[in-house]
């Protein structure tokens, strides 16, 4: 009787042993098909990421590109010791007077003071306009205004092939008496291929006049540049224009 009582515990604690692995079987299955559609989902999620990044990176423009490229390598400096200097790149960095940029004769090591990109006259062409918003800061109280200005002529002489020399029309829409008035004054000035900058100054000697235009154009974006109205003698900056091509 003893011995029979026995059998039947040991076989209800042997019945208890499957099912709880059953159950951890079942569990474990469960897990993994919980984590299947988890990865499932993931991967529909990745795809979709995938083709609105295609979809977005179609309308990425070469100009914004080259926009936010000049403006990496603005932030980024030429580490050059002297201001006038012209960094040429490459893998061993070099540093040349910017006199020395589009004069015809080979200075860097890897030739980029000659390179096209560097002695393009793109942005000094005859007839080139450009057109932004002045924001003074100084020297004049005066309100934010549109400001112009249109290359007339361009010259580049054989002896002094570094700059071109420039003379333009700038044209400034200021508000007096309630009125949009524009005063347009012509300027001449040179172009520095080495620092892709265009100077400008009133053509004519009047203290009324002792304002200058410092355009920075874009290394990698030729259509656009930051300009500033400075103060012939003392360079102090009054305005600042972002302008692009028109
Ligand atoms: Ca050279």
């Amino acid at each position: 009787m003893w011995r029979f009582l026995l059998v039947l515990v040991w076989a209800a604690v042997a019945a208890a042993e499957i099912d709880r692995e059953l159950l951890k079987e079942e569990l474990t299955e469960y897990r993994l098909k919980n984590q299947n559609l988890h990865i499932d989902e993931l991967e529909r999620e990745f795809h979709h990421l995938e083709k609105q990044y295609h979809r977005t990176h179609k309308r990425v423009s070469k100009h914004l590109v080259n926009h936010v490229k000049s403006r990496l390598a603005k932030a980024e400096g030429t580490f050059c010791p002297d201001k006038h200097d012209f960094q040429c790149g490459g893998e061993k960095p070099e540093c040349i007077n910017d006199l020395l940029v589009c004069d015809d004769h080979v200075d860097c090591r890897n030739g980029k003071d000659e390179h096209s990109s560097v002695c393009d006259t793109h942005i000094i062409q005859e007839g080139s306009a450009y057109y932004g918003i002045a924001t003074w800061h100084s020297c004049v109280a005066r309100g934010s205004h549109k400001a112009a200005f249109t290359i007339i002529h361009a010259e580049r002489f054989p002896f002094f092939k570094s700059r071109v020399f420039i003379r333009a029309a700038v044209t400034n829409e200021i508000v007096e008496h309630s009125r949009l008035v524009g005063h347009t004054y012509m300027a001449k000035g040179y172009y520095n291929f080495g620092q892709y900058r265009l100077v400008l100054v009133p053509d004519k000697d009047d203290p009324e006049f002792s304002i200058g235009l410092v355009c920075d154009f874009h290394k990698f974006d030729h259509d656009s540049a930051d300009c500033k109205v400075v103060e012939q003698a003392s360079l102090k900056v009054c305005a600042t224009i972002a302008v692009s091509r028109v």
